[in-house]
Parts: C-alpha cells; sequence; structure tokens
C-alpha cells in the first residue's frame, strides 16, 4: 500500500543538507510530497525574502529524484490542513523543529531526522559576503 510522507522547508541555496533530510524522508514511505515554504511566508518570519523565488525553490525540489510532488506553503498555521489534504501518512521534520509538531500525532506519524552539521543557508550567505 502507498505511504505519504509529508515535509516542509524553504530550501533557500539548496544544497547538500537539504537533499539529505528529503532523501532520509523519501525512506519513511513510498510517495514524498514536499510544503515549500512561500516568499511571503519568509518575509513574515524573517523579515527578508529567500534569495532564491518560491517558483524557483520549488522546481529544484521537484526535479529531485526522491521528490513526487511539490506545493505551496502559505502558512505555518495550515500543516494539519496540509496533512489533511494531502493524505500524509508521515509528517518528518529536521530535528531544529523537535518537538514542536508532537500535537500532529493524532493525525499522522511525526518523525524528526538529525540536520547535517557544518552547513545552512545563512552560512552560506555570510561565506560569500566575505568573497571580493
Ligand atoms: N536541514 C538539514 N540540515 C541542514 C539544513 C537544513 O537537515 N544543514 C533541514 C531542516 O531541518 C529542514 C529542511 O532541511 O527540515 C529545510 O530547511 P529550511 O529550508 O531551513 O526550512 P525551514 O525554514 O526550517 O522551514 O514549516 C516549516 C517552514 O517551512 C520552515
Amino acid at each position: 500500500m502507498e505511504k505519504r510522507v509529508i515535509t516542509f522547508g524553504t530550501f533557500d541555496l539548496f544544497h547538500v543538507g537539504h537533499l539529505r533530510i528529503l532523501e532520509r524522508a523519501a525512506t519513511l514511505g513510498s510517495h514524498l510530497i514536499v510544503g515549500v515554504s512561500s516568499d511571503a511566508l519568509n518575509f513574515s518570519k524573517k523579515g527578508r525574502n529567500p534569495i532564491y523565488p518560491e517558483n524557483e525553490r520549488m522546481e529544484i525540489v521537484k526535479s529531485l529524484r526522491c521528490v513526487n510532488e511539490v506545493f505551496l506553503e502559505e502558512s505555518l498555521e495550515l500543516k494539519g490542513e496540509y496533512i489533511k489534504t494531502y493524505r500524509a501518512d508521515v509528517l518528518t521534520m529536521g530535528h531544529d523543529w523537535e518537538g514542536r509538531f508532537d500535537g500532529f500525532r493524532s493525525l499522522c506519524e511525526v518523525v524528526y531526522f538529525p540536520r547535517t552539521q557544518g552547513i545552512s543557508t545563512t552560512d552560506i550567505i555570510a561565506q560569500v559576503k566575505t568573497y571580493e
């Protein structure tokens, strides 16, 4: 039987940490759905837009072999709705969100994965700024 996995993220300046968590997420089931955070959602959280616009971030994530489906995540408050709409059996997120989504255990299984150490979009931006 198909087992549907859902995960969320911005995936800005796509890097190997993003790839690894998506590959791990895919091992939890047979169909991986990714909610890519909208530019507006990022702006409301961080006060700046991502470097790559939402349509390009979605295009990159959609092209991965381990990803079956992408959609635009427009609000953090809608996770329960997205889980139901996409009939997810499992919600998975990185450890930076540990415990934050335990409330959804009544709707689906919730699994947290460790992050890849030593790489992040924030660090990449900071490093690029040091180059001439
Ligand atoms: N990640 C990782 N290792 C890294 C960096 C990120 O495993 N070195 C994981 C994060 O834990 C997350 C996913 O990659 O599960 C996407 O990370 P971000 O793009 O930073 O997503 P974020 O802004 O945390 O998502 O509903 C959640 C929101 O969409 C926010």
